[in-house]
């Protein structure tokens, strides 16, 4: 219950911050897009892992309002970054289901001056297909301004990969789950490598999540799986700044 309260405090005063991911080339040079990342820094407890005060923000229903939070300082961040360099922001399924999220995506955009084509948004495989019906519009709309819808998680959410053509969506993030064991277990590398020629043949993007050894990068290269790789075997989640300075370093 204090906690309950003190997450609508730190919602009501801003102060939810934002660390993010960079995405990669195979290749380690070309820093494409980064992932943004709720933080919340607890004044008593310290920091609080995303995963369980995003669920109580849902239970709150005041999830959106950590959605618009990090969506307009990740559009800030994204432009002090050089200009070939996107910004993947997380959506919860309430964002799917209530309110105008494009309304308010496109109001950002204004007020932040953010190019569209430089924003991405990330709906889960499983809340994708639980509100298709309802969220399939509002999705062609964000299309329509510039924006790149990614599925997060894919290969979780037990869809038909049949239908992975209907969705309307521009790039898959293969879930870590896919990755971990393709160094030991051939018959895994077989899946992700059918995974990924099934998405190449729709034109669907790529970017493979939770790479973290330099033996899982090279037989993602090697069997050439990958748009963008995104892992600690590249970078943990760092500051705005951060990203800033190996923008440059990358130059
Ligand atoms: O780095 P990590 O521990 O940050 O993230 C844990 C989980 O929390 C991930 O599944 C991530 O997608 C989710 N998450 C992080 N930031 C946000 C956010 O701003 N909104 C939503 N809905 N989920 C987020
Ligand atoms: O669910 P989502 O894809 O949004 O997850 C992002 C989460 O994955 C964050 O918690 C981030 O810190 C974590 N993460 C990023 N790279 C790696 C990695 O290489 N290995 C593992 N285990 N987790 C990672
Ligand atoms: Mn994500
Ligand atoms: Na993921």
């Amino acid at each position: 219950q204090r906690l309950k309260a003190d997450l609508r405090a730190a919602v009501d005063d801003n102060d939810i911050t934002v660390v993010y991911q960079p995405m990669f080339t195979p290749d380690g040079r070309g820093l494409a897009c980064c992932e943004a990342l709720a933080r919340w820094h607890h004044p008593e407890k310290g920091a609080i892992a995303p995963n369980i005060f995003i669920q109580i923000a849902e239970e709150m229903g005041i999830v959106s309002a950590i959605t618009h939070q990090v969506l307009r300082k990740a559009c800030i961040d994204c432009g002090n970054w050089p200009e070939t360099i996107g910004v993947s922001v997380n959506l919860s399924v309430h964002d799917l289901r209530h309110g105008d999220l494009a309304g308010t995506v496109e109001r950002i955009l204004q007020e932040t001056g953010l190019s569209a084509k430089r924003l991405h948004l990330e709906v889960t495989e499983s809340s994708l297909i639980e509100e298709l019906s309802a969220a399939r519009a509002m999705l062609d709309r964000l299309r329509q301004l510039g924006i790149t819808i990614s599925i997060d998680d894919f290969g979780t959410g037990f869809s038909s990969l049949s239908y992975l053509d209907t969705l309307p969506v521009d790039v898959v993030k293969i879930d870590r789950s896919f990755v971990r064991d393709i160094g030991e277990n051939a018959r895994r590398l077989k899946l992700l490598r059918g995974i990924v020629s099934l998405a190449r043949g729709l034109d669907i993007g790529i970017v493979i999540e939770g790479v973290e050894t330099r033996e899982q990068l090279a037989l993602i290269k090697k069997h050439n799986c990958a748009d963008l790789i995104q892992g600690y075997v590249f970078s943990m989640p760092i500051s705005p700044h951060a990203v800033a300075a190996l923008a440059e370093q990358a130059e």
